[in-house]
């Protein structure tokens, strides 16, 4: 999806025009895909733009930096604050930020010990990742023939850049096959998530959606989820989820912060109705939400 640049990007503690944030072809993660990043959402409220469980994004974001032994060289707080800043720069209502932290120029070769590492967020406007009838008409999926990782091969955890290979790969072989999104499966067969969504399944008026363990991400869309369905009076399970389980869903719907909550129309081509009642009621729940429309949930949204 086309980039609409904004003024500034936050760039190693001060934000910078947008066109100078640039970096040379030998920096470390581009040749060998280990950065950490995030995706985050700000919305537009009755008090100005907030970002939603963005303490959370930061704190995920030094979990994959621990996880890859990258030392960040700013705080949880000061991401949180450069954030705003980014996002008060820019003088959107709403926006997606990305804030990436990554191995920079001085050193080649796989020891990343020595390598310093570079900061940046960056927003811009970003619509419905999964098409604008997402929500009403649902998405086409595929079981994809590519595996998710092995946590012993790459840490599903993390959220790593060179995760998104296997992501990627799973993206255009589902594109390319006519559907619009793929659902990855681990080495064990189990469902695990989409290329860049959680997934839940409906049945019986009970969710279910894998746990990390099968190798999906700890989505806080997936969490906030929970804590909605939950308060909306549905049962909501972690577990696994098979194939056939997919197949033979009352609903089905994936959910992250670019995607927010898209229904589900099929999966290798079985239809399932859509958009079930309770991925409609949790759709919209979640909508008002992340506008401060509901009292409950204020906590989650930080103000800039
Ligand atoms: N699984 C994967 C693999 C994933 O990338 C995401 C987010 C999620 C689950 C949901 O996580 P959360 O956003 O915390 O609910 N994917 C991000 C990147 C998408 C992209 O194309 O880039 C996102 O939604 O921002």
């Amino acid at each position: 999806m086309p980039i609409t640049p904004t003024d500034k990007i936050w760039f190693n503690g001060a934000l910078i025009p947008w066109d100078e944030a640039r970096i040379h072809v030998l920096t470390h993660s581009l040749h060998y895909g280990m950065g950490v990043f995030e995706g985050i959402r700000a919305y537009e409220t009755d008090r100005g733009p907030a970002v939603f469980r963005l303490t959370e994004h930061m704190e995920r974001l030094h979990d994959s930096a621990k996880i890859m032994m990258m030392q960040l060289p700013y705080s949880v707080d000061e991401l949180v604050e450069a954030t705003k800043l980014t996002v008060r720069a820019s003088g959107l209502p709403s926006c997606y930020i990305r804030p990436i932290a990554f191995y920079g120029y001085g050193e080649m070769g796989l020891n990343t010990l020595p390598c310093s590492v570079d900061v940046a967020i960056a927003c811009w406007p970003w619509g419905a990742y999964l098409g604008d009838d997402a929500v009403t008409k649902g998405v086409r999926m595929k079981v994809s023939s590519w595996t998710r990782h092995d946590h012993n091969s790459m840490p599903p955890l993390a959220k790593t850049t060179g995760n998104y290979v296997n992501s990627s790969l799973a993206k255009v072989e589902a594109l390319k096959a006519g559907y619009d999104e793929a659902i990855m499966l681990n080495p064990l067969g189990f469902v695990s998530e989409c290329t860049g969504e959680n997934i839940f399944v409906g049945r019986g008026g009970v969710l279910i959606t894998p746990p990390t363990s099968a190798g999906a991400l700890r989505g806080i869309t997936q969490d906030s989820v929970m804590t909605i369905a939950a308060d909306l009076g549905f049962e909501v399970r972690v577990d696994d989820v098979s194939r056939s389980d997919l197949y033979v869903a009352e609903e089905l719907f994936v959910c992250g912060t670019a995607a927010e909550v898209s229904a589900v129309n099929s999966v290798d081509d079985r239809p399932i109705p859509c958009p079930g009642p309770m991925t409609t009621a949790i759709a919209d729940e979640y909508a008002r939400t992340v506008r401060g429309k509901v009292d409950r949930y204020k906590d989650w949204l930080e103000h800039v």
